[in-house]
């Protein structure tokens, strides 16, 4: 055992705290309030190669492991969960998916590109009547020979207007099930395919979510990712590694908001002294601070798993599933010790109590995760 991290991991983490403090800080506030994508931060981030941190160099990508990835994505969280799940996106689903799974084709012409961050990824699963149960994909591809028609509705994308790469799952087979299910790569511009409405949300608001719809797209069979039928194992495979950057996205969330606690606690007076002199507050500060430090743990034993090439599924759900609890709850306690001034804009801490939420449900629900650790438990 080794509780060390090491000089490059500091370097990461350090760099990217410094990003999230001068780049992201700096008007997020007003890019939540005025759902505004935050583009020019996203560039820089691709500059610094923080959308493509564990492709390998030779597909334009930094080469890093997951712990640097999660160190950073906890640093980026605890500012802006608007731009870090865009980075979570690229990195975890997108990314990884291509190039785990991609042709070598496929990774030159796309993988390439969207590791500098010159384009964007979008993973697109969910549908107006499957988020959960995955399986039951509306959105159809039938096989024309040497293309797919693509016909459906996909909902929640993040990225939505922004990507210029969707890998889109859908039913070629409905009588094969599961079995049936393929993912496509699909580009911005195919004819037939419209980004629709942008949702209006209680957090992440900077983030960019929309439905899309696919009519009639025809989606060359070279975009195709693995073999027929693959789709669904894709999508299972590529969530799986997702979960631990939500996983670290919640644990941001949730460091940030302590963040902002301590050092509130220690500025503002009650009864004659700093609040953080009072034992309510300690006590409360000391209970976020085990959680935080619990839920670190299970992120970076996730990662780890993943980087030592074991079985990350179980230990990728228990990180999500506690670490979005977590954020939930610090977030809320983290407000309750600014007292009033918690309930406004300009304290940060409503915003990422607002945040924290969609952690328990996006890239896998909380029951969802239960479910993906239970079934591995009674194996
Ligand atoms: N990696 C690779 N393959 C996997 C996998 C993983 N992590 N998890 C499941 N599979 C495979 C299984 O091996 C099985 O393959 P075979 O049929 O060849 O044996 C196949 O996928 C179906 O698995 P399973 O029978 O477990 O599927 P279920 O329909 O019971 O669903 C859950 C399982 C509920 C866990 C799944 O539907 C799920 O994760 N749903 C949530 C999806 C989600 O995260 N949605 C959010 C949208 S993205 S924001």
């Amino acid at each position: 055992m080794n509780f060390q991290l090491t000089e490059e991991h500091l370097a990461v983490q350090a760099a990217a705290r410094e990003f999230a403090q001068t780049e992201l800080l700096p008007g997020v506030i007003e890019r939540d309030e005025h759902q505004k994508f935050p583009a020019e931060q996203i560039k820089k981030m691709g500059e610094l190669g923080f959308l493509g941190m564990m492709v390998d160099p030779k597909y334009n990508g930094g080469g890093m492991d997951t712990i640097s990835y999660v160190l950073a994505m906890e640093e980026i969280s605890k500012v802006d969960a608007s731009a870090s799940v865009v980075m979570s996106v690229n990195n975890s689903l997108v990314c990884w998916g291509l190039e785990k799974y991609g042709t070598e084709e496929q990774k030159q012409k796309y993988l390439t590109r969207l590791a500098t961050g010159e384009i964007i990824g979008a993973f697109c699963l969910s549908e107006p009547e499957a988020g959960s149960d995955a399986t039951s994909q509306r959105t159809t591809a039938e096989d024309k020979g040497d293309y797919y028609l693509l016909n459906g509705t996909k909902n929640w994308i993040t990225n939505g207007s922004t990507a210029s790469v969707y890998l889109v799952i859908a039913q070629t087979d409905p009588e094969k099930k599961h079995r049936g299910i393929n993912a496509f790569i699909v580009e911005r511009g195919m004819e037939g395919f419209q980004v629709g409405l942008k949702e209006n949300k209680l957090g992440i608001r900077g983030s960019d979510t929309h439905s899309l719809m696919f009519t009639d797209v025809k989606v060359p069979k070279e975009n195709r990712i693995g073999e027929d039928g693959f789709g669904f194992k894709f999508a299972m495979s590529t969530l799986a590694g997702g979960r631990i950057g939500i996983a670290a996205q919640a644990l941001g969330i949730a460091s940030g908001a302590f963040e902002l606690a301590v050092k509130y606690s220690k500025e503002r007076k009650a009864f004659g002294v700093e609040i953080a002199k009072h034992q309510a507050i300690q006590f409360k500060l000391a209970d976020m601070a085990t959680n935080i430090e619990a839920a670190r743990m299970l992120c970076l034993k996730a990662a780890f798993h993943k980087d030592t090439h074991q079985d990350y599924g179980m230990s990728g759900a228990m990180a999500k599933l506690f670490a979005s609890k977590v954020a939930m709850e610090t977030t809320v306690e983290a407000v309750q010790v600014h007292g009033g001034y918690g309930f406004v804009k300009e304290y940060h801490v409503e915003r990422l109590m607002r945040d924290a939420k969609i952690t328990q449900i996006y890239e896998g629900t909380s029951e969802i995760q239960k479910i993906v650790i239970s079934r591995e438990l009674l194996k």
